[in-house]
């Protein structure tokens, strides 16, 4: 793409001037059309700076989502590196099923500004208003079914590292799939796999960050916050992105050469309500006891009077005692 590479010729110049003929010589195309791709930049946010004399010279990237500008902070060798940015989508993970059907590739991205039918476990649904972070994974990792399963623990602590990394929150997990901040949830995390696991070997890792929206544009009665609500400004949604990529990868990477026992201690490093008392809900039973974390499979795990007991993740909720969230 044409916009792309002067993106790319204005950033290996690092704030300095590029000539409008060196553009136009390196790239092929007029310095009409040039000017053109600039004004296109400028609506997008990017502020470019035009010269006459000098040429053009890049100030500052965008907040807002862009493709070019996720892809200008990965260090990543297959995450990302193909990535669909869409304005509205009913939900990114429903998308991305349809696209790795069709055949995309480990590492494909798909990124929406706003979705109108995001889901979280069970078809509940995910509130996804303008300015949050919702994105899906397309992976295709070497794992049996069972360390499939355990993608959503290293999508937990591949996000927390980076919001903890680029924001300095102290953010954890609440077991299975949400990141928590003070007790409200900020973070929704949903694996699915795609198809029958024997065959096809494909999932999708949809992560919700509540990001840059407002706390009034969720409904009042979630207890939930937003990035923007703890931080009282709006942050760059693309380096955001980028980061928990960065981190997805050598989680990932780490499960296929079998590391879950290293995964799962820095899990537990990251979750709260360990050796709280809590509730663990499985249909209309309920569990009291002190939640242990989890154990070397993955599970859940309850201690009830002196025993032990594990629950896989698909059915059951678990609460502090006395509330929602710990
Ligand atoms: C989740 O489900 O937490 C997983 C959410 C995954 C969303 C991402 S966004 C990108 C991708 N595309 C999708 O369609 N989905 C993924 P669960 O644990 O089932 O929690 C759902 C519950 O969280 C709802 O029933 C609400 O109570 C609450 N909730 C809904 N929207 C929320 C929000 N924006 N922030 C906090 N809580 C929310």
């Amino acid at each position: 793409m044409v916009r792309n590479e002067i993106l790319t010729l204005l950033a290996g110049q690092r704030g300095e001037f590029v000539s409008g003929e060196t553009i136009s010589q390196r790239l092929n195309i007029t310095r009409a059309a040039i000017w053109k791709q600039i004004q296109a930049l400028k609506e997008a946010g990017y502020e470019i700076e035009a010269m006459t004399k000098n040429g053009y010279r890049l100030l500052a990237t965008p907040l807002s989502l862009d493709e070019w500008a996720v892809q200008n902070h990965l260090s990543t060798d297959r995450l990302g590196r193909k990535i669909y940015l869409y304005g509205e989508l009913p939900s990114t993970n429903e998308q991305a099923k349809d696209l790795a059907k069709k055949g995309e590739e480990h590492g494909t991205v798909v990124i929406s500004r706003r979705q109108t039918a995001g889901h979280g476990r069970m078809q509940r649904l995910w509130e996804s208003p303008h300015g949050g972070l919702w994105m899906s994974v397309i992976l295709k990792p070497q794992l049996s079914l069972a360390d499939a399963s355990k993608i959503t623990l290293a999508t937990s602590v591949a996000v927390v590292d980076a919001v903890r990394e680029m924001l300095g929150l102290n953010v954890g997990i609440k077991w299975p799939n949400d990141i928590v901040y003070e007790g409200k949830k900020l973070v929704g995390i949903l694996a699915e796999v795609v198809g029958e696991w024997t065959t096809v070997q494909t999932m999708i890792v949809g992560i919700g960050v509540n990001a840059n929206i407002r706390r009034e544009d969720l409904s009042p009665e979630l207890a939930a916050t937003s990035l923007r609500e703890i931080l009282e400004r709006e942050f760059d949604l693309n380096l955001l992105a980028a980061q928990i990529l960065n981190q997805l990868e050598q989680e990932v990477t780490g499960l296929e050469k079998g590391q879950f026992a290293f995964l799962r201690e820095r899990w537990l490093e990251r979750a709260v309500g360990i050796g709280k008392e809590s509730v663990v809900q499985q249909g209309n039973k309920k569990y009291e006891g002190i939640f242990r974390g989890i154990s070397a499979d993955g599970q859940l795990v309850l201690q009830i009077g002196e025993e032990n007991f594990s629950f896989s993740a698909g059915e059951v909720r678990l609460r502090a005692r006395n509330g929602a969230y710990y």
